[in-house]
């Protein structure tokens, strides 16, 4: 089994201007996760990234088929993904933790706050790579995160600006 290198991405709102820069740094990766808020879908992202994007709907995603919550398994670790809104992550992860142990996940990972974001708690890899188009951390440079699954399963998070 080879490692697997995974980009997250979060709330680009339509505006896609730092994701060629952000796919550069990235270098090899075999699939995109979009964690909500890509305003406009995840088609173009898909023929930018040359690689499959599994993406949720978030609070400003109107016109969308996308699912709220995403459940995928990488290289055997479950992996949830969701905007967070409805967990009110706004507002501290307390609703997040409670539904990611109950699904039993190894990583989950949000957006909605704009902010990165990452965290391992009760063995749970809790990620928000932030915004790459509206970032509001200190600075406000665009963010992404990477993660990467080793040929044990193992998996480690690399967070980083433009
Ligand atoms: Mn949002």
């Amino acid at each position: 089994m080879n490692s697997r290198r995974i980009l997250l991405i979060s709330d680009t709102h339509g505006r896609l201007k730092w994701l060629p820069d952000a796919l550069r740094k990235a270098g090899r990766i075999d699939m995109v996760l979009h964690m909500g808020d890509s305003v406009g879908g995840l088609k173009e992202i898909e023929t930018m990234a040359k690689v499959p994007v599994i993406g949720v709907r978030g609070n400003c995603d109107y016109m969308t088929s996308l699912d709220r919550d995403v459940e995928i398994n990488i290289s055997g670790l479950p992996i949830f993904i969701t905007h967070g809104h409805n967990y009110y992550v706004g507002s501290g992860l307390d609703m997040l933790q409670d539904e990611a142990e109950r699904r039993c996940v190894r990583i989950a990972c949000f957006g909605h706050t704009h902010v990165p974001f990452c965290k391992e708690i009760n063995g749970i890899i809790y990620v928000n790579p932030g915004s790459l188009s509206q970032p509001r951390q200190e600075g406000r440079k665009p963010s992404y995160a990477l993660l990467e699954i080793d040929e044990e399963g193992r998996p480690s998070i690399v967070m980083r600006c433009l």
